[in-house]
């Protein structure tokens, strides 16, 4: 599926003008996913635990997700937790598992309130009971909210999703429900985690990383990239009217469709 014509300049980001970071309301990306690094960083350069960063970073969410929602952002994807992440010190893993609790707790009404729909990608059976439960609960609360998607990327990696989407292809060929001949761009986009979801616009990542890490590589065939130093916990409106704004530039329609 090709994307639309969109007269793509080729210009680099040269600095946007208070002028040119007014956002054209007709212009907003549907589908935003954020990397969201710098955690870790942001806390050592204080002298504080890397769980610290965790929880400003959890914080920073609930601004970003507000203002993706008022800006009429369609699908707003956040990467929680990778399944590299697994690999980490264990007291740090066990505290990043219980912040989608944590979160919820505190913004769970207020995301029904918003009419947001909360959407997981990525293994649930791998989480601890706890999380799975409270995700579990927060997905079936919005379910019928129709409103911004909130999409947690929680235990997800790019290439485990492209294996599992495999096997289930090969096991509806197997059992005769489709020929190898039906298996189409569409076939392979609906066995992802991401089944129903436009595919990603614009990608930002924070903290100065200049690649993909295993994250939406399907997906993020025809996104656009913006990459910043600044730390995840740092991260503000600001910035990410900034990221908008920049998409904006890129792909900027000059009267046409
Ligand atoms: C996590 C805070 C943000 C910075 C990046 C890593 C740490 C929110 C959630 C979450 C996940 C699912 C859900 C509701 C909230 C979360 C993890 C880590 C594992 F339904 N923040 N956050 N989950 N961080």
């Amino acid at each position: 599926m090709l994307k639309k014509w969109t007269n793509r300049k080729t210009e680099t980001d040269y600095p946007l003008s208070e002028e040119q970071k007014e956002l054209d309301p007709h212009n907003i990306p549907n589908h935003v996913a954020i990397i969201m690094d710098g955690n870790g960083r942001w806390a050592k350069k204080r002298g504080l635990p890397r769980v610290a960063g965790h929880r400003e970073g959890m914080n920073v969410i609930k601004k970003i997700v507000k203002r993706s929602s008022r800006l009429g952002v369609g699908v707003l994807t956040l990467y929680a937790f990778s399944t590299e992440n697994w690999k980490r010190p264990k007291p740090e893993v066990d505290f990043l598992m219980r912040l989608p609790e944590r979160f919820l707790k505190s913004e769970l009404p207020k995301l029904i309130e918003e009419n947001v729909q909360v959407r997981i990608t990525g293994s649930r059976e791998a989480l601890p009971g706890h999380t799975r439960e409270a995700v579990e609960q927060a997905v079936e609360d919005t379910r019928n909210n129709d409103g911004m998607v909130l999409n947690f990327a929680l235990n997800y990696g790019s290439r485990n999703e492209m294996v599992q989407a495999i096997r289930q292809i090969y096991s509806r060929v197997e059992s005769g429900e489709i020929t190898i001949d039906d298996v189409s761009e569409e076939t392979v986009a609906s066995a992802l985690m991401t089944e129903g979801l436009d595919d990603p616009d614009l990608l930002i990542r924070t903290s100065g990383e200049i690649r993909l890490s295993n994250f939406m590589l399907w997906q993020l065939a025809y996104a656009e990239f913006w990459f910043t130093d600044v730390l995840w916990p740092d991260f503000t409106e600001h910035h990410f009217e900034e990221a908008l704004a920049v998409y904006q530039k890129r792909t900027r329609r000059y009267g046409g469709v």
